[in-house]
């Protein structure tokens, strides 16, 4: 009896115990399921379980258990701290098929749910109402249908409600807008429709609000929430009415996409400045007509511009690269420099009616990598400065009027992957410089007037799997190698005299090097071509004896350039370089340097020239003269100083150059007001790195620059760097490793093999280019005073990289501090690689450096890294850029 009394009170104890612990807080909090406890949860779950009929991947089959009691521990369950009840159910990408079973009404502490991409369908029950503490409910993409329930306006905790991608039809119910702390609304992608109630201005903190792909008939009128929206998806509906003017007063919007509607009308001009902050822009697929909005530069946050499929006329404005606004980038706090310009990433105007030439300043968004302005009628030529959308990889100027050559530089977009220039009139040879665009997954040149041979060149895209080149006026050989072998005949039919395999559906080509088209010649002339093979034999032998003294006396570097260069140069006398110069007046000097002084002139044809005239009293300086007269003249790079004249009399010789409208890297560094971003200074290093890698590996010959540093490092109006000054460069001749030499380089940057022997190779240039680069990012010359006894730039720099203090190198100004830079962590990361760069190319063995096509390699993917991650760290910052 005793004992059946103690065991009561025991269980009471234990009841009573359990009572305060569990119950207690629910009877406070005022919940519904008072008497549930974690057997109901389990219980809940487990119907769940019996409700799902596929699980592909045996998750819940094997890991909601019985056995395994605590459900705490099952996966997709988390439970809460204190109380140990289901507070997250997240069973989002597991591939289940199934129902939702009444029993989960009954998990009352659940706080989100979330099964986003399964395949549960059927519909809601009702006692999901059950579940007052719910702050997030994502059913994104599931097939889910019937209509929304009003029994969700009882969740009046719900913060998020997502049903994006099911198949919800009828109109959304009025009862959703009691949900007074709802912060984001999905319900893009479902077949809901009628019109969208003025009762959505209740929802005060609203933020994002998603109904893209149904069928509505208006765009709701958001007045009440204006000021904390930043989210308004309403594309693909079936809007007709002109947009709600209380859209422009959403001033915090950042995504507006209106794509896919029927909105008619002129765009506002001023929309930016009623929208400061947008970023992403999606007017496609509309019915919009009249100009494009003229004052888009006041849009210095926009990321992404889409107004494809309108009826939009007139010309592009020129206001779209307004270099002149220089602000902080997109992404709130950042101090990057930006404009619009520097910020656009995605443009596509396809399908209106723009008929303007392409102005220049559209050239200027470097960060655009998606770029479509087919389909309008847009007309002049490309220009070469095509070749500074550096990013770009998506490319599509098809049907228009665009007329001209293809420029070059277009060879210079690395990262394109498709390209069409179709339906135009370019005429002209294809580019060679096409052979560097490796990347190229699609080429489409078609319906074109484009003329002479394909370059062989083409035939290092190997990863090009469609191109057409039909209907232009090629001719010529059409080249095996590469992925030519897979193009069929579609790819070149209607040219002017291709030929090539007979698959192609092309007459073979004659095995001499005549072109095809002169076969007609042949037959009719026959008498004229003997004597010309012969005159031509006469040249060849000529030309190969001339070039083999050439190569005998050592001075020989690039064949064709040999032959072409005197020939292109412009006569200059001293006269014109007199006048050029103002009687080489001391307002023109730009600097003077070991041979002689620098000035700026302006030929009588107004180009702009410097002028290094040599001082025949110093010695050496003849020599210096003949030396870069003769470098120079043989070697031409994107990154060297053109030579454009060499003006040689006997008491007066001058270099007569192109002109560098930015000076020199070193007059940039260390001058108050200028300051280069890190990207900048990267890009100046992969050109020089580019000029260094061409002297040394470009040809048969190797040249040494010997004396690199940054005020022989200039910069034109692009700021693309240019090396000069090869008044000290050595030629190495053929199987030449080094050379001695008694001239001397700047101290510093000389590589100590140099100093102390006179011992001249390229690895001596690869030395001072790391000097360089490190000077480059820590804005510390190798001369400082502060350098004294062992400690030196190299010393300094390396001990900072040991001890993780890269950022107390660097110079102070590429690092704003950690709180207000998001790129913070990628740049940091971005200079320690450099610095472990410059310090591979400065080691103090020659043999153990690096050589400068490395080098190249290394820069390019420290700079891609640092894109990549600078790309990463914004969108984390604020993930909009998933545009519509
Ligand atoms: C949960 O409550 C039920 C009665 O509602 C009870 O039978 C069960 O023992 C309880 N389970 C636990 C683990 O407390
Ligand atoms: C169930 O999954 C969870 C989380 O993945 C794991 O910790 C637990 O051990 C699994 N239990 C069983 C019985 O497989
Ligand atoms: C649910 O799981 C997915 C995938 O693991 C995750 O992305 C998501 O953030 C989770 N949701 C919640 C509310 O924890
Ligand atoms: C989720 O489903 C959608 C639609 O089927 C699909 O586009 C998306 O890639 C899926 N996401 C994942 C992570 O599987
Ligand atoms: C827009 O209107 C046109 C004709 O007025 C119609 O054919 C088209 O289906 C409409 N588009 C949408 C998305 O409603
Ligand atoms: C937009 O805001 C202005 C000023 O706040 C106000 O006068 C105007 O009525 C608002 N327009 C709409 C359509 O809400
Ligand atoms: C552009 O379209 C509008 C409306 O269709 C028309 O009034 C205007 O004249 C057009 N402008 C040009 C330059 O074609
Ligand atoms: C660039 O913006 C300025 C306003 O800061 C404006 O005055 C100028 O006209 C714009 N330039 C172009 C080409 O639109
Ligand atoms: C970010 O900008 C806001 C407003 O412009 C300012 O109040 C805030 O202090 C800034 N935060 C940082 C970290 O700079
Ligand atoms: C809660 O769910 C209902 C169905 O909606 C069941 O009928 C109940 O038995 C269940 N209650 C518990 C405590 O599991």
């Amino acid at each position: 009896m005793a004992r059946t009394r103690f065991l009561l009170s025991t269980t009471l104890l234990l009841l009573l115990f359990q009572y305060c612990c569990v119950y207690i807080p629910i009877l406070i909090t005022g919940s519904v399921a008072a008497q549930t406890n974690i057997s109901t949860d389990q219980s809940a779950l487990l119907a769940l379980k019996s409700h799902i009929t596929i699980d592909p991947q045996n998750i819940l089959t094997t890991n909601w258990s019985t056995s395994n009691s605590d459900i705490c521990n099952w996966v997709g369950v988390t439970c809460g701290a204190r109380h140990l009840r289901v507070t997250t159910l997240n069973l989002s990408y597991m591939g289940l098929t199934g129902t939702i079973p009444s029993h989960l009404g009954n998990l009352s502490f659940l706080v989100q749910l979330e099964f986003r991409n399964n395949s549960f369908g059927g519909t809601l029950p009702p006692e999901l109402s059950n579940l007052r503490r719910l702050k997030l409910i994502s059913f994104e993409f599931n097939d889910f249908e019937g209509t929304i329930p009003s029994w969700f306006g009882l969740l009046s905790k719900l913060q998020t409600f997502n049903l994006y991608g099911n198949q919800f039809s009828g109109s959304i119910p009025n009862a959703i807008f009691n949900l007074s702390a709802l912060q984001v609304l999905n319900l893009r992608s479902n077949q809901l429709s009628g019109t969208i109630p003025r009762e959505i201005e209740r929802l005060t903190v609203l933020q994002e609000i998603l109904l893209g792909n149904n069928n509505f008939k208006e765009i709701p009128n958001l007045i009440g929430s204006k000021d904390g929206m930043e989210w308004l998806y309403v594309q693909a509906n079936a809007v007709t009415d002109p947009i709600p003017l209380a859209v422009f007063n959403m001033s915090s919007l950042t995504i507006l996409a209106l794509n896919g509607n029927n909105l008619s009308g002129s765009f506002p001009d001023n929309i930016c400045q009623h929208l400061p902050s947008i970023q992403v822009l999606n007017l496609a697929h509309n019915q919009f007509d009249g100009p494009l909005p003229h004052k888009l530069w006041q849009c210095k946050e926009l990321l992404s511009l889409v107004l494809d499929y309108n009826n939009f006329n007139g010309s592009i404005p020129r206001s779209i690269g307004n270099l002149t606004q220089l602000t902080r980038l997109g992404f709130s706090n950042n101090t990057l420099t930006g404009n619009l310009s520097a910020n656009l990433r995605i443009l596509s105007l396809a399908f209106n009616s723009l008929t303007s030439t392409l102005p220049s300043t559209l050239w200027e968004l470097e960060q655009v990598w998606f770029f479509n302005l087919s389909s309008n009628l847009l007309n002049g030529s490309l220009s070469e400065d095509i070749g500074k959308l550096k990013v770009v990889s998506y490319m599509d100027l098809s049907s228009n009027n665009l007329s001209g050559v293809i420029p070059s530089s277009v060879g210079d977009l690395l990262d394109l992957t498709s390209l069409s220039l179709a339906d135009n009139n370019c005429e002209g040879p294809i580019p060679s410089s096409f052979g560097k665009l490796k990347g190229l997954i699609r080429l489409d040149l078609s319906k074109n007037s484009l003329s002479e041979a394909i370059p062989k060149s083409l035939e290092a895209l190997l990863n090009l799997k469609y191109l057409n080149f039909s209907f232009n006026q090629l001719r010529g050989e059409i080249p095996e190698g590469g992925p030519f072998k897979n193009f069929s005949a579609l790819s070149f039919v209607s040219n002017k005299a291709l030929c090539g395999a007979a698959r192609l559906h092309v007459p073979p080509c004659k095995n001499n090097t005549l072109q095809p088209n002169s076969r007609k010649a042949s037959s009719s002339n026959l008498k004229y071509i003997i004597p010309a093979i012969i005159i031509a034999t006469i040249f060849l032998v000529a030309f190969v004896s001339i070039f083999i003294l050439h190569r005998k006396r050592k001075v020989e570097v690039a064949t064709e350039a040999t032959v072409l260069s005197q020939h292109l140069w412009r006569r200059v006398s001293r006269l014109e370089l007199l006048r050029a110069t103002n009687g080489f007046n001391d307002s023109n000097l730009l600097g003077s340097g070991g041979f002689g002084s620098v000035f700026k002139g302006t030929l009588s044809d107004g180009m702009d020239v410097a002028v290094k005239i040599f001082d025949l009293q110093l010695e050496g300086a003849f020599k210096s003269f003949e030396r870069e007269c003769e470098t120079l003249s043989n070697i031409r790079h994107r990154n060297l100083i053109k030579i454009i004249s060499c003006c040689s009399q006997l008491d007066f010789k001058a270099l007569v150059l192109n002109y560098m409208a930015n000076g020199s890297l070193e007059k940039w560094l260390y001058s108050q007001n200028s300051s280069f971003n890190t990207l900048k200074r990267l890009n100046i290093m992969v050109d020089v790195a580019l000029a260094l890698e061409y002297l040394h590996h470009g040809y048969s010959v190797s040249i040494v620059h010997c004396d690199l540093k940054p005020s022989n490092i200039l910069l034109d109006e692009d700021m693309v760097a240019h090396v000069a000054d090869f008044g000290i460069a050595k030629l190495l001749g053929f199987g030449d490793s080094m050379t001695r030499t008694m001239t001397l380089a700047t101290v510093g940057y000389m590589a100590p093999e140099y100093g102390m022997d006179g011992i001249v190779s390229t690895q001596g240039d690869v030395y001072s280019f790391g000097i360089v680069v490190m000077e480059t990012f820590t804005k510390m010359k190798p001369t400082n005073e502060m350098f004294v006894e062992e400690m030196n730039l190299k010393q300094w720099v390396a001990n900072s990289l040991s001890s993780e203090a890269i950022a107390e190198v660097v110079d102070a100004t590429l690092l704003a501090t950690q709180e207000e830079d998001h790129d913070y962590v990628a740049k940091i990361d971005c200079l320690s690689s450099i610095m472990r760069f410059a310090l591979a190319c400065s080691v103090e063995p020659p043999d153990e450096r690096i050589n400068m096509k490395e080098a190249v390699a290394m820069l390019k993917k420290i700079k891609m890294k640092f894109l990549k991650d600078a790309a990463r760290s914004a969108q984390l910052n604020r993930p909009l850029v998933h545009a519509p």
